[in-house]
Protein backbone atom coordinates (compact mmCIF):
# COMPACT_ATOMS: atom_id res chain seq x y z
CA UNK A 1 0.00 0.00 0.00
CA UNK A 2 1.63 3.46 -0.97
CA UNK A 3 -0.50 5.33 1.90
CA UNK A 4 1.49 6.18 4.94
CA UNK A 5 1.77 3.35 7.87
CA UNK A 6 -1.18 3.66 10.44
CA UNK A 7 -3.37 1.74 7.59
CA UNK A 8 -4.84 -1.70 8.20
CA UNK A 9 -6.62 -4.08 6.12
CA UNK A 10 -8.18 -6.93 8.22
CA UNK A 11 -9.68 -9.60 5.91
CA UNK A 12 -12.53 -12.13 7.60
CA UNK A 13 -12.50 -10.21 10.61
CA UNK A 14 -16.02 -11.21 11.56
CA UNK A 15 -17.25 -14.70 11.47
CA UNK A 16 -20.35 -14.95 9.51
CA UNK A 17 -22.71 -15.12 13.37
CA UNK A 18 -20.97 -12.21 14.26
CA UNK A 19 -22.20 -10.68 10.67
CA UNK A 20 -25.55 -11.20 11.20
CA UNK A 21 -26.24 -10.33 13.99
CA UNK A 22 -24.49 -6.66 13.32
CA UNK A 23 -26.72 -6.77 9.51
CA UNK A 24 -29.73 -7.22 11.91
CA UNK A 25 -28.44 -4.64 14.12
CA UNK A 26 -27.96 -2.29 11.37
CA UNK A 27 -31.30 -3.12 9.85
CA UNK A 28 -33.49 -2.33 12.88
CA UNK A 29 -31.71 1.23 12.92
CA UNK A 30 -31.80 1.99 9.55
CA UNK A 31 -35.68 1.58 9.32
CA UNK A 32 -35.68 2.72 12.45
CA UNK A 33 -37.75 5.90 14.35
CA UNK A 34 -34.97 7.85 13.12
CA UNK A 35 -34.13 5.96 9.81
CA UNK A 36 -31.60 6.59 7.13
CA UNK A 37 -31.98 9.35 4.55
CA UNK A 38 -29.83 10.41 1.64
CA UNK A 39 -28.01 13.57 2.26
CA UNK A 40 -27.60 16.47 0.04
CA UNK A 41 -24.80 17.74 0.48
CA UNK A 42 -23.11 21.74 0.19
CA UNK A 43 -23.01 22.36 -3.44
CA UNK A 44 -26.30 20.68 -3.90
CA UNK A 45 -25.79 17.14 -4.64
CA UNK A 46 -27.50 13.35 -3.35
CA UNK A 47 -24.96 11.43 -1.93
CA UNK A 48 -25.01 7.88 -3.08
CA UNK A 49 -25.43 5.92 0.22
CA UNK A 50 -28.53 6.02 2.36
CA UNK A 51 -26.90 7.36 5.57
CA UNK A 52 -28.02 6.95 9.67
CA UNK A 53 -25.51 8.67 12.59
CA UNK A 54 -25.39 7.21 15.62
CA UNK A 55 -24.00 9.23 18.65
CA UNK A 56 -23.73 12.47 16.64
CA UNK A 57 -24.89 13.84 13.60
CA UNK A 58 -23.05 15.01 10.46
CA UNK A 59 -24.54 17.81 8.54
CA UNK A 60 -24.03 17.52 4.90
CA UNK A 61 -24.51 21.11 3.90
CA UNK A 62 -22.01 22.30 7.36
CA UNK A 63 -19.82 19.58 7.77
CA UNK A 64 -19.84 19.84 11.41
CA UNK A 65 -20.92 17.20 13.99
CA UNK A 66 -24.48 18.47 16.13
CA UNK A 67 -27.16 16.60 18.19
CA UNK A 68 -30.12 16.94 15.75
CA UNK A 69 -30.46 16.26 11.90
CA UNK A 70 -30.96 19.81 11.46
CA UNK A 71 -30.17 19.61 7.86
CA UNK A 72 -32.74 17.32 7.67
CA UNK A 73 -35.73 16.55 10.18
CA UNK A 74 -34.23 18.23 13.30
CA UNK A 75 -35.17 14.73 14.97
CA UNK A 76 -32.31 14.09 18.03
CA UNK A 77 -29.62 12.00 16.34
CA UNK A 78 -30.22 8.32 18.18
CA UNK A 79 -27.37 7.00 20.12
CA UNK A 80 -24.86 4.31 19.46
CA UNK A 81 -25.89 1.39 20.92
CA UNK A 82 -22.89 -0.11 23.47
CA UNK A 83 -21.93 -3.35 21.72
CA UNK A 84 -21.43 -1.46 18.58
CA UNK A 85 -18.94 0.69 20.18
CA UNK A 86 -17.39 -2.14 21.94
CA UNK A 87 -16.85 -3.99 19.01
CA UNK A 88 -14.93 -0.68 17.34
CA UNK A 89 -12.68 -1.08 20.27
CA UNK A 90 -11.82 -4.49 19.95
CA UNK A 91 -10.87 -3.97 16.39
CA UNK A 92 -8.36 -1.01 17.21
CA UNK A 93 -7.33 -2.95 19.58
CA UNK A 94 -6.56 -5.92 17.72
CA UNK A 95 -3.70 -3.51 15.76
CA UNK A 96 -2.59 -1.11 19.06
CA UNK A 97 -4.70 1.16 18.38
CA UNK A 98 -6.82 2.70 20.79
CA UNK A 99 -10.77 3.60 19.65
CA UNK A 100 -13.44 5.09 22.46
CA UNK A 101 -15.81 5.69 20.20
CA UNK A 102 -18.25 8.13 20.44
CA UNK A 103 -20.27 8.43 17.14
CA UNK A 104 -20.27 6.19 13.65
CA UNK A 105 -21.41 6.27 10.13
CA UNK A 106 -23.92 3.57 8.53
CA UNK A 107 -24.49 3.70 5.52
CA UNK A 108 -25.91 1.48 2.90
CA UNK A 109 -25.02 1.45 -0.48
CA UNK A 110 -27.09 -0.47 -2.86
CA UNK A 111 -26.14 -1.19 -6.53
CA UNK A 112 -25.42 2.30 -7.63
CA UNK A 113 -23.78 3.15 -4.08
CA UNK A 114 -20.85 4.98 -4.41
CA UNK A 115 -18.99 7.87 -2.28
CA UNK A 116 -16.12 10.25 -3.54
CA UNK A 117 -12.80 10.60 -2.53
CA UNK A 118 -12.52 12.49 0.89
CA UNK A 119 -10.96 12.58 4.49
CA UNK A 120 -12.78 12.16 7.80
CA UNK A 121 -11.71 15.56 9.36
CA UNK A 122 -15.01 16.96 11.12
CA UNK A 123 -13.78 15.14 14.31
CA UNK A 124 -12.44 17.42 16.84
CA UNK A 125 -9.25 19.09 16.19
CA UNK A 126 -7.31 16.96 19.39
CA UNK A 127 -8.61 13.47 18.29
CA UNK A 128 -7.25 14.10 14.62
CA UNK A 129 -4.14 15.12 15.94
CA UNK A 130 -3.95 12.46 18.34
CA UNK A 131 -4.31 9.93 15.41
CA UNK A 132 -7.22 8.32 17.11
CA UNK A 133 -8.20 5.68 14.48
CA UNK A 134 -11.41 5.15 12.22
CA UNK A 135 -12.44 2.00 12.17
CA UNK A 136 -14.39 0.50 9.19
CA UNK A 137 -16.67 -2.38 9.26
CA UNK A 138 -18.24 -3.93 6.22
CA UNK A 139 -21.17 -6.58 5.75
CA UNK A 140 -22.88 -7.70 2.39
CA UNK A 141 -21.80 -6.95 -0.98
CA UNK A 142 -18.05 -5.96 -1.41
CA UNK A 143 -17.06 -2.62 -1.89
CA UNK A 144 -14.20 -1.34 -4.49
CA UNK A 145 -12.19 0.63 -1.57
CA UNK A 146 -10.00 3.58 -2.63
CA UNK A 147 -7.11 4.53 -0.23
CA UNK A 148 -4.89 7.24 -1.05
CA UNK A 149 -2.53 9.52 0.94
CA UNK A 150 -2.75 12.70 2.58
CA UNK A 151 -3.15 14.62 -0.86
CA UNK A 152 -6.04 14.31 -3.14
CA UNK A 153 -3.37 13.77 -5.81
CA UNK A 154 -1.35 11.18 -4.02
CA UNK A 155 -1.72 7.60 -5.45
CA UNK A 156 -4.19 5.57 -4.53
CA UNK A 157 -4.61 2.24 -4.39
CA UNK A 158 -7.82 0.04 -4.69
CA UNK A 159 -8.77 -2.47 -2.01
CA UNK A 160 -11.54 -4.71 -2.17
CA UNK A 161 -13.66 -5.11 0.78
CA UNK A 162 -15.48 -7.97 1.66
CA UNK A 163 -18.30 -9.26 3.90
CA UNK A 164 -16.86 -9.36 7.57
CA UNK A 165 -13.47 -7.12 6.58
CA UNK A 166 -12.42 -4.23 8.69
CA UNK A 167 -10.15 -1.71 7.75
CA UNK A 168 -8.54 0.70 10.43
CA UNK A 169 -6.71 3.77 9.31
CA UNK A 170 -5.07 6.04 12.33
CA UNK A 171 -1.63 7.71 13.54
CA UNK A 172 -0.02 9.21 10.46
CA UNK A 173 -2.60 7.58 8.27
CA UNK A 174 -5.54 8.99 10.03
CA UNK A 175 -5.98 12.18 7.28
CA UNK A 176 -5.78 10.07 4.46
CA UNK A 177 -8.31 10.06 1.19
CA UNK A 178 -10.34 7.25 1.16
CA UNK A 179 -13.75 6.67 -0.93
CA UNK A 180 -16.05 3.80 -2.69
CA UNK A 181 -15.92 3.38 -6.18
CA UNK A 182 -18.24 0.91 -6.51
CA UNK A 183 -20.04 -1.60 -5.17
CA UNK A 184 -19.87 -5.66 -6.57
CA UNK A 185 -23.40 -6.49 -6.51
CA UNK A 186 -24.71 -10.01 -5.72
CA UNK A 187 -21.33 -10.88 -3.80
CA UNK A 188 -22.84 -11.09 -0.25
CA UNK A 189 -22.50 -14.22 1.44
CA UNK A 190 -26.28 -15.52 1.10
CA UNK A 191 -26.38 -16.44 4.86
CA UNK A 192 -27.51 -12.61 5.61
CA UNK A 193 -29.96 -12.24 3.21
CA UNK A 194 -28.42 -9.03 2.28
CA UNK A 195 -28.94 -7.14 -0.97
CA UNK A 196 -26.29 -4.64 -1.46
CA UNK A 197 -23.74 -3.26 1.51
CA UNK A 198 -23.58 -2.01 4.62
CA UNK A 199 -20.54 0.00 6.09
CA UNK A 200 -20.27 1.52 9.26
CA UNK A 201 -17.45 3.81 10.44
CA UNK A 202 -16.67 4.63 13.93
CA UNK A 203 -14.92 7.60 15.18
CA UNK A 204 -14.15 9.56 18.13
CA UNK A 205 -15.05 13.00 17.92
CA UNK A 206 -13.81 13.64 21.91
CA UNK A 207 -10.55 12.92 23.55
CA UNK A 208 -11.28 12.45 27.66
CA UNK A 209 -10.93 15.72 29.32
CA UNK A 210 -8.38 15.41 32.03
CA UNK A 211 -8.36 16.09 35.66
O1 LIG B 1 -18.12 2.66 2.88
C1 LIG B 1 -16.92 2.74 3.11
O2 LIG B 1 -16.18 1.76 3.08
C2 LIG B 1 -16.31 4.10 3.42
C3 LIG B 1 -17.26 5.05 4.12
C4 LIG B 1 -16.63 6.38 4.35
O3 LIG B 1 -15.63 6.71 3.77
C5 LIG B 1 -17.21 7.32 5.30
O4 LIG B 1 -18.28 7.04 5.87
O5 LIG B 1 -16.61 8.38 5.51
Amino acid sequence: MSSPSGAFHLKSFLPLDRQRAIVACCRTLIDGDVPGYVPVVRGGGRMHVRMLCLGRHWNGQTYRYEPTRSDYDHAAVPPLPAELADLAGEIAASVGMTLRADLCILNYYDAEGRMGLHQDKDESPESIAAGVPVVSVSLGDTARFLFGGLRRRDPIDAVLLKSGDAFVFGGPARLCYHGVSRIVPSTSPPELGLVGRFNLTFRQYSLPTSG
